[in-house]
């Protein structure tokens, strides 16, 4: 693999929100008399908000729900997700993901980060993540959510970076997908390390320098 640039996805390889979007939609769930589990909410990785309630809502059964309604809910949702946010700090980074990023950095390698969410920033900023990479594609910038290959499209658009140079590092199958749409090398982890529609399986991001052949 000729691999010039590294793209991260966020939720699930770089920080572990899941638990957060879980508290989140669950309180909006029991609201609304639906059940909604630990492994329903595995349903929502790398999935948009808009289509994480979709989802959620395939096991409602009360009245119909206008557009402005479910507008309401993705507020609500997200309000009571960013002041689980706002608890975040440097220490809720694994040493060794700061520890990878550094080393890849060192060896010339270029990062970025492609990620679905729309509070990218403030969960960067919140885990003092932001200056370890050279570029940032997130919701706020793309229209169509993974599997399409869009973020990671602009994720290297914004490096300057050839796709088959980049390298991308998931959790989910949707993002596995995506990056193979945008032609890109696939790594992953978590909980789609055993996804076999991935170029490489990590058992832990320290596996990274290895497979990129700057480190034995
Ligand atoms: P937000 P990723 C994704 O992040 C999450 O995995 C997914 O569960 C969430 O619905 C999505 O971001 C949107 O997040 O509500 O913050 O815009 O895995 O692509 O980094
Ligand atoms: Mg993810």
């Amino acid at each position: 693999m000729d691999c010039k640039a590294v793209i991260f996805d966020l939720d699930g390889v770089l920080v572990f929100t899941d638990k957060y979007h879980y508290k989140a939609w669950k309180k909006l769930a029991d609201r609304l008399d639906i059940d909604f589990t630990e492994e329903d909410n595995d349903r929502l990785r790398g999935v948009s908000r808009a289509e994480s309630l979709e989802i959620i809502l395939e096991k409602y059964h009360g009245e119909p729900i206008s557009e402005d309604v479910k507008e309401k809910y993705l507020e609500e949702k997200n309000e009571i997700y960013r002041e689980y946010l706002g608890t975040m700090t440097r220490n809720d980074v694994d040493s060794a993901v700061r520890d990878n990023l550094n080393l890849l950095r060192n060896a010339g390698l270029r990062l970025a980060v492609g990620s679905s969410s729309k509070n990218t920033a403030y969960i960067l900023e919140r885990t003092e993540l932001t200056d370890a990479f050279d570029a940032v594609a997130d919701g706020t910038q793309i229209t169509r959510s993974k599997p399409d290959p869009e973020v990671f499209l602009k994720a290297a658009k914004l490096l300057g970076e050839d796709p088959d140079n980049c390298l991308v590092v998931e959790d989910a199958d949707a993002g596995i997908e995506a990056a193979k749409a945008a032609g890109m090398h696939t790594a992953a982890i978590g909980a789609a390390a055993r996804s076999e529609a991935a170029e490489y399986n990590l058992t832990g991001i320290e596996e990274l320098p290895v497979i990129i052949g700057i480190a034995q």
